[in-house]
């Protein structure tokens, strides 16, 4: 099997990739990834002399540079190359259409070309917008994005979708909850208030802090989107996620209980425009058609993660002197 993963230097598609390589040592992976500031080849440091393993640093809308790998052959893509912060969204949606829709229909279109096997396409509970105190998102709700970032998720499932009715293609949809674990860039939640927190700054809350996600460790999201990969029926939308349900203010006291840091330190903030109050999932399909199960347990899990960022404090500071950004242009010099 030759699987294409792009977005593969970002943090879920770099956790996919140690995943695969585990999972199934006898495939060659390709990381297509152009290296915005949300991709981290440091992510990948363990595989890179690893011969299973290629580098290709590419835009997923630069069909030209991405046509040669495809004619050599690829069996399956699984796409999570994508803009995936809603905050920048609303500073800036024009790049989250051009990536997120223009890019996901290019790649579409060269996989439909090229014979791809499988294409599974990794969006998002955002896209059916928000919930109430009570409910869960089925694969049955309809789609209501209410962030520009949302709206280009929906817009690129929709586009998967048409090109999966209207050329036969083997598509699939993966909608997983809010995702947390290693190597998460620190612009989200978790590893922003971690790194606050490490330096006595404030930690800024959004609105009323009561705002609820539902967690999942990253490794469960990976493990759902290998059973999809395998065995998802043409077609089909998976929702992923563990139930976990907390409000941002349960996840940043867990925080500061970890470090030892005092509540003070948090600062309401003003609120996030058209921020989504709750999003919760429901996951039976996966679990009963799959048989997926997460591992990780939300409690352990959390702290699991926090300590991984306080060991691994040169992985954040790279990020913050902007070192990173050096490292993966050496690399995008010599391709791997
Ligand atoms: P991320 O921002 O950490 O990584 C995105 C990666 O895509 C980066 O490496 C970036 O360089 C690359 N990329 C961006 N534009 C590109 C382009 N035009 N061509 C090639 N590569 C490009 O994102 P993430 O949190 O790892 O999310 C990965 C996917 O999973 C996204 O599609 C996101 O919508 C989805 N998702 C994320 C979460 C979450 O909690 N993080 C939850 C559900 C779904
Ligand atoms: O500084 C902050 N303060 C704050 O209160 C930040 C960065 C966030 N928040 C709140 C906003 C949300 O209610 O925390 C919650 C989580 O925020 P993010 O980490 O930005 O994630 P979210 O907006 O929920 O979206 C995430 O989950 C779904 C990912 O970024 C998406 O890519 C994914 O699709």
């Amino acid at each position: 099997m030759r699987l294409m993963v792009t977005g593969g230097a970002g943090f879920i598609g770099s956790n996919l990739i140690h995943y695969m390589m585990k999972k199934h040592p006898e495939y060659e992976l390709v990381n297509v990834d152009v290296l915005t500031y949300a991709g981290n080849l440091h992510n990948l440091k363990s595989v890179e002399g690893d011969d299973r393993y290629t580098f290709l640093h590419g835009d997923i809308r630069d069909r030209a540079k991405l046509e040669p790998i495809c004619r050599e052959g690829v069996d399956a893509i699984v796409h999570l190359a994508a803009e995936s912060h809603v905050d920048r969204s609303i500073e800036e949606p024009d790049i989250f259409v051009q990536t997120n829709v223009v890019g996901t229909q290019i790649l579409l279109d060269l996989a439909r070309q090229y014979n791809v096997s499988r294409f599974v396409h990794v969006s998002t509970d955002e896209v059916y917008g928000t919930l109430g105190s009570t409910g869960l998102f089925t694969e049955n709700t309809p789609l209501a994005p209410n962030s520009p970032y949302s709206a280009s998720k929906a817009g690129s499932d929709l586009m998967v979708r048409a090109y999966g009715e209207t050329f036969g293609m083997h598509v699939n949809i993966t909608r997983c909850s809010n995702n947390y674990g290693p190597y998460q860039f620190p612009e989200k939640l978790i590893p922003l208030m971690i790194q606050h927190a490490m330096q006595d700054l404030p930690l800024p809350v959004y609105g009323d802090g009561l705002n609820v996600r539902d967690w999942l460790y990253v490794e469960d999201h990976c493990c759902a989107i290998d059973l999809v990969l395998h065995g998802g029926a043409k077609g089909e939308v998976y929702n992923v996620g563990g139930r976990n349900e907390r409000n941002n203010l349960q996840v940043v006291r867990t925080i500061l209980d970890e470090l030892g840091k005092p509540d003070s330190l948090i600062q309401f903030v003003e609120d996030r425009l058209g921020h989504d109050r709750r999003y919760a999932i429901d996951a039976d399909k996966l679990r009963s058609t799959l048989g997926w199960e997460p591992k990780h347990d939300y409690e352990s899990g959390i702290r699991e993660t926090i300590r991984w960022y306080l060991s691994n404090p040169e992985w954040l500071a790279s990020i913050k002197s902007g070192e990173y950004r050096r490292y993966n242009q050496s690399h995008e010099q010599d391709g791997g």
